[in-house]
């Protein structure tokens, strides 16, 4: 492949050092508390987002902070104001050691921008004067992911109940900061944080990132970058797309010619690779340090060339197919008539579940047209109970709803229909997987597939479900698209980056940016009160960071990029 290696720019530091990283504690927080939020947190608002032709955010745009997603509550206080300086201290509790973590993250940060000391240090009391304090309490009301931040002359306190709460607050924090912030390099200050009081928690539990890393392959150290990118936006799961036709992508040891025959190629005839289960731990690893969970996906019975051109035997006529490098979906499938097929699954997914600290298991079952209605259903009911059995939830696409799936425990179904602009529609597979008492990740093809071109000019991309301006991506709201699919139907957002046309990380950042911070504030915020033209205020002030950064991203030409570029240098 032809992809380059990146370097993360943010790699959570108590790698090396942070000796007294409590490794487990933190990787359980991550791991749990973000799905255990649920649906509902928040405001169980169900009208759609407002289209509102009229720029009526001018006026605030250069005094109301400028963050995505939009918090639930915000109060700025021009009178008051906090600028991080060469004595500034960051501040927590006594044995605090997750908040320590985050602490340590943040400080990570800011050192490399401002060349500042900024140590971690310890103390009861919280914050006195220049500091910046994380302190792991709050009321229940801010749940397992939100977070209270008040910045003030006499500092910047930040309170949640979670590591993961704290770990969002600090986001918001580095977006209330200068964009030079996000610089590798030392920068010239002030490093003002203005006067501000905001109380914030997400609507949804699950705001998820998919990356196809089959069609073609990706570096651990692309993946990480994604993940780097994904975090400032809150979002808190990354699904990856483990297998298709084209390629096997993860190291199965009792089936190994997966990966090494199977993941050998890619679209268009590369070389393909995978991840050895020490990298895929890695990864794994380095979001749950980021407070995200990892779904793994292989995705079955159709999507499965590579397995079957890699084991003769999973065919039902005994013949290996060979390799496949093009695009088209639907040709495979595993035989469901064959035990074998059921060892191999057993396998796979009971490996699969060693390596995954998080409660889900994807199963795929999308696009399997090779396979007849009645076989798919019996497949799909032999497999979750060998989900189960290894102690993992099933996830699927939502062609699932189609077989007599359970509902419990937690099982999703990824509803990738189509949604209609103006008014909800019937979709039989959602409305199937409600009856159910399944419940839906949203991620409609035409708002919220990143690989969606933006228009027919993009370079990159596929248009199947249609062309998707930014605008459009962020123009849909989950609980009004589908005629009797409410809010507590619903698990939460995910926008899926499939690959077939994509070769590396510059140009996932192209079709992510800027259209993954609006789905990532679908996710988090109430749907009441946002609108586009208040958004792409917000949206254009994230600009300035991605340059910084070195990201790749689209220029759309509805979002007012330059004006707010200006605005951002200047504070
Ligand atoms: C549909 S929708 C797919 C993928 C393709 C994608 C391209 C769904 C679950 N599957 O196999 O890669 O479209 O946009």
């Amino acid at each position: 492949m032809t992809a380059q290696s990146a370097t993360p720019r943010r790699r959570v530091p108590w790698r090396s050092s942070w000796p007294s990283r409590p490794v487990t504690l933190l990787a359980a927080l991550a791991l749990t508390v973000p799905l255990a939020l649920g649906a509902g947190m928040g405001t169980a608002a169900s009208a759609g987002p407002q289209q509102d032709p009229v720029s009526t955010a001018g006026s605030d745009a250069t005094t109301a902070p400028l963050v995505i997603p939009k918090p639930v509550s915000m109060q700025t206080d021009p009178g008051q104001s906090f600028t991080v300086m060469s004595g500034t201290r960051i501040v927590v509790q006594p044995g605090a050691q997750a908040a320590a973590g985050v602490g340590a993250f943040l400080a990570e940060t800011l050192r490399r921008s401002t060349g500042f000391a900024l140590p971690v240090a310890t103390r009861s009391s919280g914050a006195t004067g220049n500091s910046i304090s994380l302190r792991l309490s709050g009321p229940a009301k801010l749940g397992a992911e939100g977070y209270r931040l008040d910045a003030t002359h006499g500092g910047v306190r930040l309170s949640a109940p979670t590591a993961a709460g704290l770990f969002h607050g600090v986001q918001t924090l580095l977006q209330l900061l200068p964009p030079r912030v996000e610089s590798t390099t030392v920068q010239p200050g002030p490093w003002t944080v203005p006067g501000v009081h905001i109380v914030d928690y997400p609507r949804f539990g699950w705001r998820g990132a998919m990356l196809d890393v089959s069609r073609h392959f990706f570096t651990v150290e692309e993946v990480k970058h994604y993940i780097d990118e994904i975090a400032m936006y809150k979002i808190n799961v990354l699904h990856l797309h483990l297998s298709d036709d084209q390629g096997w992508r993860i190291a199965i040891n009792s089936w190994p010619l997966l990966a090494t025959y199977g993941g050998s190629t890619e679209v268009g005839g590369g070389a393909g690779g995978y991840y050895t289960q020490a990298q895929y731990k890695d990864i794994v690893a380095y979001a749950a340090e980021h407070f995200i969970t990892t779904v793994p996906e292989i995705d079955t019975p159709g999507h499965t060339n590579a397995a079957l051109a890699s084991y003769a035997e999973l065919n039902c006529d005994g013949t290996a197919p060979p390799l496949y490098t093009g695009t088209d979906v639907g040709f495979s499938s595993l035989c469901v008539d064959k035990d074998i097929t059921y060892q191999f699954l057993d396998d796979v997914i009971g490996e699969l579940a060693a390596l995954t600290p998080g409660p889900y298991i994807h199963i795929g079952g999308d696009e399997a047209h090779s396979t007849p209605l009645s076989d798919y259903t019996r497949f799909i009911d032999r497999l979750q109970p060998i989900v189960h059995a290894h102690g993992k939830n099933m996830m699927g696409w939502n062609e699932i709803a189609q077989a007599d799936v359970q509902p419990s425990p937690g099982t999703l179904a990824q509803n990738w229909s189509l949604v209609n602009d103006s008014h909800p529609i019937y979709d039989a597979l959602a409305t199937a997987a409600v009856s159910k008492a399944v419940k839906l990740v949203m991620s409609p093809a035409n708002k919220a597939y990143l690989d969606m071109q933006y228009n027919p000019q993009s370079p990159y991309g596929l248009h199947w479900a249609g062309y998707v301006s930014v605008q459009d991506s962020y123009h849909w709201d989950p609980a009004t698209i589908f005629t009797g699919v409410t809010e507590s139907d619903i698990k939460g957002v995910e926008a899926p980056l499939w690959s077939e046309t994509l070769t590396n990380i510059h140009e996932i950042e192209y079709m992510a940016f800027p259209r993954l911070p609006g789905i990532a504030e679908i996710g988090w915020s109430a749907s009441q009160g946002r609108s586009w033209s208040e958004y792409r205020v917000r949206l254009a002030a994230q600009g300035p960071r991605w340059d910084v950064m070195g990201m790749n991203y689209y220029h759309a030409p509805e979002v007012p990029w330059a004006d707010f570029s200006t605005v951002q240098k200047a504070r």
